[in-house]
């Protein structure tokens, strides 16, 4: 895997993406940790010493994967004999032990490769915990104390769980070009859309089995807004992250406005900024069986200057609490180098 040189650091992972087959194979356990690791010194020297635990956390539901199997006819896949009890294994083990020591920093790789519905809700009783970075992106107030990690399904974070030892000192990343702040960038004009999804379905649309029909349209260069409103959904962009503007749901705390995502659950103002890469932009629900299911979109990034919106075929949803986030959001800004991008999208995801 070559990635560009100014590729930011992070934990990220990878499943296979064959539409119709994403949730068998990932949820039976095609899912690898892919860790881009910093130069020297670039990180706070408390985080750069810490002790170092990847965390690859993933849904175990055997009934689950042979009902989506029956579903999809699918006839190489079978459970044989005893359903094993529906678990979360970590690194593929059931209920391992990790040692920390008491009063030191350990960085915790977190990765929640689940398919199915359910945040991960991670906590560690009697330590503190300090978010460092989320979908592989390293946040801009480091330490962000939390107590729990609600991770989303699909998505990677990193934290530093201590007890009680010496403060960790601030930090703020210096981003690349492509993360570039886009909190105060005003949306190209006809670039802000609206992504629902619902029943099965993005925006009333499911996915189209030309594999070609767009949602909405973009182009290099243009500041796109996007309101979304995912229900309990975990909206999930490819190649462009994107950064939350308005209107979130916070976790009490763990998200904050400005911060890096490429999966969000809920309802909220996103902003993004194709740099590099044109084509195809997928955007689905991470509940991988509803993407197989087809909630699922595209969206074309071109060059022409030209945003162009699909608005919703459901109707009755009530947007005005949306518009209102879209006329009250301020402006940001980004920009993603695509290099990337692009290996996010064709490796991680
Ligand atoms: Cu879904």
């Amino acid at each position: 895997m070559t990635l560009a040189d100014n590729h930011m650091g992070g934990t990220h992972w990878m499943h296979p993406h064959r539409h119709g087959s994403s949730s068998l194979q990932t949820g039976g356990g095609a899912v690898s940790a892919v860790i881009v690791e910093d130069p020297p010194n670039i990180l706070p020297k408390q985080v750069e010493d810490a002790k170092e635990v990847i965390f690859l956390a993933h849904l175990l539901d055997m009934e689950e994967l042979q009902e989506t199997a029956d579903e999809s006819s699918d006839g190489l896949f079978a459970v044989n004999g005893n359903l094993p009890q529906t678990s979360v294994v970590v690194n593929g083990q059931f209920n391992p032990i990790i040692s920390i020591v008491a009063g030191e920093w350990v960085r915790f790789r977190v990765i929640w490769a689940s398919w199915l519905e359910g945040n991960l809700n991670l906590s560690v009783d009697g330590c503190e915990m300090h978010l460092l970075a989320k979908d592989g992106i390293y946040i801009r107030d480091f330490p962000r104390s939390i107590e729990t990690a609600p991770i989303v399904p699909g998505v990677q974070t990193t934290n530093d769980s201590p007890i009680q030892t010496q403060n960790l000192e601030a930090w703020t990343p210096s981003y690349p070009e492509y993360l570039t702040d886009l909190r105060s960038s005003i949306p190209s004009p006809g670039c802000t859309c609206t992504t629902e999804f619902d029943r099965r379905a993005v925006n009333g649309i499911p996915f189209p089995s030309d594999k070609e029909s767009y949602l909405h349209a973009t182009y290099l260069g243009a500041i796109v807004d996007r309101n979304i409103e995912s229900r309990g959904h975990p909206y999930h962009q490819h190649i462009y992250p994107f950064q939350l503007i308005s209107g979130l749901n916070t976790f009490g705390g763990y998200n904050q406005i400005g911060d890096w995502h490429d999966t969000y659950t809920g309802r909220g103002l996103i902003r993004f900024s194709p740099t590099e890469f044109t084509g195809k932009m997928m955007v689905h629900c991470h509940r991988l069986n509803h993407e197989d299911e087809g909630m699922m979109a595209i969206e074309n990034i071109g060059t022409d200057g030209t945003c162009t919106c699909t608005e919703s075929q459901n109707g009755g949803l009530d947007n005005e609490v949306i518009i209102g986030i879209a006329a009250g959001a301020g402006a940001l800004v980004f920009a993603i180098s695509a290099y990337v991008l692009y290996r996010k999208r064709k490796i991680v995801k």
